[in-house]
């Protein structure tokens, strides 16, 4: 693909892509974007599949890798942990803290993004496709339980880690911003309920990189 010193970035304005170009934005990254259109069915694409064997967005390729050589990458939560050791940015260097701030970047990874995205599929995107009202009813649930663990742990924090901003909150705010935005489940899923996530959504959002970072490769 394309020859060049900066980051390529391989992504889409989707909540998993927004965060990749969200980091590439507050680490203060050159690179250049590369739109996929997954509803063109794009990311199946050889040379796209070249980066990443599974098929999504995002993917970087890195020219300058950690041994100097080209380093590609997929999987949104390798890529922030990546970028935030690379650039020594929004991953503490204290210890402790770094773990906590992987295991919430896990925590997003094996439980926000899946479940909000199923929430998402049957309530929006599917809803036709499915009579059977168990599948919302689920993703629905258990996206409200994981909202509530959120909402706990952003009670009295102003972001995920006390020592501040960090890929933890980047890996999660996009998908709230999702459920609103995009899957339109405000009403359905109460998110009134959830004052201190939407507050620290809201906070998120705030900073001129994220709001940068948000509409690369839109179509
Ligand atoms: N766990 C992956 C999930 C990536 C993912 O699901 N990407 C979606 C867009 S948000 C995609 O490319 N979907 C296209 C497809 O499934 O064919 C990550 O976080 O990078």
């Amino acid at each position: 693909m394309a020859s060049s010193s900066k980051i390529q970035l391989y992504s889409l304005a989707t909540p998993n892509g927004m965060k990749v170009s969200i980091a590439l934005e507050e680490m203060e990254l050159e690179y250049d974007a590369h739109t996929v259109n997954i509803m063109k069915g794009e990311q199946f694409k050889p040379e796209f599949l070249a980066i990443n064997p599974n098929g999504k967005i995002p993917a970087i390729v890195d020219p300058e890798g950690p041994d100097g050589k080209p380093m590609s990458l997929f999987e949104s939560g390798a890529i922030l942990q990546y970028l935030a050791e690379k650039t020594g940015k929004f991953l503490s260097h204290d210890p402790r803290l770094k773990w906590e701030t992987i295991q919430w970047v896990f925590f997003q990874m094996a439980n926000v993004g899946p479940y909000f995205g199923q929430f998402g599929h049957f309530f929006k995107y599917g809803k036709d496709k499915c009579k059977d009202p168990y599948p919302l009813e689920r993703y629905s649930n258990e996206t409200k339980r994981l909202l509530g663990v959120l909402e706990q742990r952003l009670q009295g924090r102003e972001y995920l880690i006390d020592e501040g901003y960090s890929i933890a909150d980047i890996a999660t705010y996009p998908w709230v911003y999702c459920l609103v935005k995009y899957y339109e489940g405000s009403e359905y899923l109460g998110l009134d309920n959830y004052p201190s996530v939407m507050a620290w959504k809201e906070r998120c959002m705030a900073r001129p990189a994220a709001a940068k970072g948000m509409t690369v490769c839109t179509i």
